[in-house]
């Protein structure tokens, strides 16, 4: 694919990868704050961003200058926004909004036809945790999973072109929380449903909560089709897999099996539910699995005392649940209790072998971290990030003091406030390079410039290559950033246009085939029956058809594609009084189904600024 010579400063050709140019930068960061001396431990206090920025300065580079790029993309599920983010990391400017479970009116997610496929009339979501494929305990670069928990959906990002490329609906589950991605390959996401219900939930058991139960769910990462699912005792939040595709495991309050607050804390511990996929796979295989209501997924029962899970007991109502990037631990955070808790995988395999016969002993560590532990990053030197709900902290400490029973506290640092996630630069991976952290905080009052009752969110970014954590850079931002990754940019190779066979215009090809009509040079309005097909293309600055005629009472489809090669080059459909808005990026179709209510002339015209002229693309639907 040719494209014209542009002035954007990098060099990078269509459809090649986008390549970092200062690694250089990388190698260095390891050597982090060495040279900046010793400096205290403790709280860090509220004015200290400015002298840690200078600080920064021998560390990984903070300063992203104009013109300059990240060396890090940051991905943030947009929580109550339904949408996912595309951050540069350490600049923090916002790159990208991936419409997912949300209605988006910039690239019309909800009104192409291929996204109203995917949501299926259904505009809302709650996006929660949002994680990459792997290859070999590493990022592939090909897709992002995030969950809704709002709707028992998982969606599926492709990170060429960074759009969602498929969304499933997990049988018999009920507010998907937790999900993680098999880690050694790409293979499974397994999902997590957090609320207890009745199985199936159609009617039965209405009143009886000792009936209902929470499902982990296997969900194929190229099919997106849900392989199998398990039922559980308690609620399970957040999920983890090993680096060797042998366990999920899953955090799980509510043991007690409540529905109201004191019934569900009661007990002073609940689990660390670890699940045996070998087992699972094989009883799966063995048709031992029993069909749920109208879905055909199998489902075990991993209750009490199945050859499928480990309860390991763990303090109290516990949230996240993080594996060290040696994949020899998991951390548990106590949520209701101060602890941690520090679970050896090695243990696990011997009590799944029999040779441990309390599950509690897989437990080597429990050090106290603060008040409301939630979640655990990790640097590349064997210490840990913990984020501390109700102190609003950040704890830092060492996972081999920990284990040999010394106080492995190294320091806490203030966050603003209300902190929920937290995560390291590739702290999810056996690469985590312990440059920077991110701390995702509820709260933002004094922050930032008051903006009426409903406050932004804030990010606050920390560079953790030295001795201290130091707060570099914070960002107000749309809610709910929930959870985020920051991952290695070389990682990621999105393509700048679209290949014209791609699969993604699967439908829109075949329409054309059907009336024999070529998508890249078409200008052709077919009747057939009540439904009138509009095919077009789109040069700046102009539509191949700049007017077509339409029978009130047809419906119709119109088939749009951008054959501008150059990057960046996008143009859209927007239809004058039919709610129809839709962007078309270089190379890319797209179509919109709609029905015309009234007689009349209705311009449509391209939304996106693509040319001296843009204001001149446009055209007449005219409605007889
Ligand atoms: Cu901690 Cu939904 Cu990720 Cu909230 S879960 S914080
Ligand atoms: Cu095409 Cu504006």
């Amino acid at each position: 694919m040719t494209e014209k010579n542009d002035d954007h400063k990098d060099e990078i050709k269509t459809g090649e990868v986008v390549e970092p140019s200062r690694r250089d930068f990388f190698k260095t960061a390891a050597t982090g704050l060495a040279g900046a001396g010793a400096v205290s431990m403790g709280i860090l206090p509220f004015g200290a961003a400015s002298e840690a920025e200078a600080s920064s300065k021998s560390g990984p580079k903070l300063h992203v200058g104009p013109g300059e790029l990240d060396e890090y993309y940051g991905f943030w599920s947009g929580g109550q926004s339904g949408e996912v983010r595309v951050i540069g990391i350490p600049s923090g400017r916002e790159l990208k909004r991936i419409p997912v479970f949300n209605f988006d009116a910039a690239y019309g997610w909800g009104v192409t036809n291929i996204s109203k496929g995917m949501l299926k009339g259904k505009l809302t979501g709650d996006t929660h945790h949002v994680h990459l494929s792997y290859k070999d305990g590493t990022y592939d670069g090909k897709y992002a999973f995030v969950n809704d928990k709002a709707q028992a959906r998982l969606a599926r990002i492709r990170l060429d072109m960074m759009v969602t490329d498929k969304i499933c609906e997990i049988p018999n589950a009920n507010g998907t929380h937790g999900i993680f991605p098999s880690r050694n390959e790409m293979n499974a996401i397994y999902c997590n449903s957090e609320f207890r219900t009745p199985l199936p939930n159609d009617g039965r058991d209405l009143e009886d909560p000792t009936k209902y139960a929470c499902l982990h769910s296997c969900i194929d990462a190229e099919s997106m089709e849900t392989r199998w699912q398990i039922m559980v005792d308690g609620n399970l939040d957040l999920c983890a897999t090993d680096y060797e595709g042998k366990y999920s495991m899953a955090c799980c309050y509510n043991s007690e099996e409540g529905v109201t607050l004191p019934e569900m804390m009661a007990k002073d511990r609940d689990w660390l539910v670890v699940f045996n996929l070998e087992r699972i796979e094989a009883a799966i295989k063995a048709g031992k699995g029993i069909k749920i209501g109208d879905s055909d997924v199998p489902v075990l029962d991993g209750r009490g005392d199945s050859p499928y899970t480990l309860y390991i007991p763990v303090p109290k109502s516990p949230h996240g649940v993080n594996m060290d990037p040696t994949g020899k631990y998991a951390v548990c955070s106590g949520k209701l209790s101060p602890t941690v808790s520090i679970v050896e995988l090695k243990k696990v395999d011997e009590a799944f072998a029999g040779k441990i016969k309390n599950p509690r002993d897989c437990v080597i560590a429990e050090p106290e971290v603060g008040l409301g532990p939630l979640h655990t990053a990790f640097d590349n030197r064997g210490n840990a990030y913990t984020s501390i709900f109700l102190d609003s902290v950040v704890t830092k400490w060492n996972i081999a003091k920990a284990i040999a029973g010394e106080n492995p506290v190294i320091e806490k640092v203030d966050v603003h406030y209300q902190i929920g996630h937290i995560n390291a630069s590739m702290s999810e991976t056996k690469d985590a390079d312990g440059n920077w952290m991110v701390a995702l905080c509820k709260f933002s009052k004094d922050r930032f410039i008051p903006v009426g009752p409903f406050r932004p969110e804030n990010d606050q970014l920390f560079n953790i290559s030295g001795d201290r954590m130091e707060m570099v850079h914070e960002a107000a931002c749309h809610p709910e950033p929930h959870d985020a990754l920051i991952v290695t940019r070389d990682l990621i190779r999105p393509k700048k246009v679209w290949q014209r066979d791609d699969r993604r215009f699967a439908f829109e090809h075949a329409l054309a085939k059907k009336y024999n009509v070529t998508l890249e040079a078409a200008a052709n309005v077919i009747e057939d029956g009540d439904h009138t097909y509009v095919f077009m293309v789109g040069i700046a600055p102009a539509f191949s058809l700049t007017k077509f005629n339409v029978k009130l009472g047809n419906t119709v489809t119109v088939v749009l594609t951008n054959m501008d090669r150059v990057e960046d080059l996008s143009h859209g459909f927007c239809l004058t009084h039919h709610d129809i808005n839709v962007g078309v990026s270089p190379q890319e179709t797209t179509s919109i189904t709609f029905k015309p209510t009234k007689k009349g002339v209705f311009w449509y015209y391209c939304p996106w600024f693509c040319h001296a002229l843009h204001l001149e693309m446009r055209g007449r639907m005219i409605v007889s």
